[in-house]
């Protein structure tokens, strides 16, 4: 009766609090989804063990006047099974259920599939050139439509750059409901690309570009922030990000492109 009240009411918590930020691109539903399970064994586990010591201090408290050792108790086979296999059976849960969520994310997606459309980044062709198989060049048809960008991120900044229009930019300004495929180089050390209301985070390494797929969903101004300590100014490396209409953005980039007419 109590282990069934406690999961019930883990399940509710884990589906009605809500810790998290505003939902703003394709993949955070997906993120959410994992984050509320988590949440729900997190509670229960909680509840459960922090219910179960507070009981047992108050139910085997030593009476008044009880001054002798308590029974010695050696070994207990079916208890001892009983705590390997649970957390053995929650851990494989959450580990499988993870890694679902990730590919889903399209965390498993090869970096030449991405590669193989940045015809633009400069040292791509000698890091990843040469991939032309049938299947690489189906995977890359989904991406044909994705909106290229180029972030370099530095102490103590990150710089975009639109490679259609030559835009440089401190600010990254996307249209909503549009892919974006960021590839990222760091100048100098590691620093991470995060943007908490897309549950996005992604390193950006000196001399290993990587890249980032998202598909903004909400219209907002949302922060970047740098998430790996990068050094004395880490925690300044900030920027923003601009979620517009598709006219706005169209209208932020004329004003703002130097080469329109390529490939306009
Ligand atoms: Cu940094």
């Amino acid at each position: 009766m109590v282990s069934i009240c406690l999961i019930i009411g883990g399940i509710w918590i884990g589906n009605n609090v809500n810790l998290l930020p505003i939902v703003a691109s394709s993949n955070a539903p997906v993120y959410d989804e994992l984050f509320k399970v988590l949440f729900t064994i997190g509670t229960i586990l909680f509840v459960g063990m922090t219910g179960l010591v507070i009981y047992s201090l108050i139910k085997f408290r030593s009476k008044p006047g009880e001054l002798e050792d308590g029974i010695a108790i050696e070994g207990n086979l079916s208890l001892e099974i009983l705590w390997t296999a649970v957390p053995a059976i929650v851990i494989l849960f959450v580990g499988l259920y993870s890694y679902d969520i990730y590919d889903r994310m399209g965390g498993m997606q090869p970096l030449e599939v991405h590669h193989h459309e940045q015809h633009l980044m400069k040292g791509s062709e000698r890091i990843w050139g040469g991939i032309g198989s049938s299947s690489t060049i189906e995977a890359s048809n989904q991406f044909t439509a994705a909106l290229p960008i180029e972030l370099t991120a530095m102490q103590f900044a990150f710089i975009f750059h639109y490679p259609k229009g030559d835009i440089t930019s401190g600010e990254l300004h996307v249209p909503i409901d549009q892919p974006v495929n960021l590839t990222m180089e760091s100048k100098d050390v590691i620093h991470a690309f995060w943007v908490p209301e897309f549950r996005l985070k992604q390193d950006v390494i000196p001399g290993q570009p990587t890249i980032l797929s998202f598909t903004p969903t909400r219209i907002g101004r949302y922060p970047i922030i740098c998430a790996e300590l990068c050094g004395p100014y880490h925690g300044g490396m900030r920027a923003t990000v601009v979620v517009e209409k598709t006219e706005d953005y169209q209208q932020w980039f004329n004003q703002n492109a130097k080469l329109i007419d390529i490939e306009a």
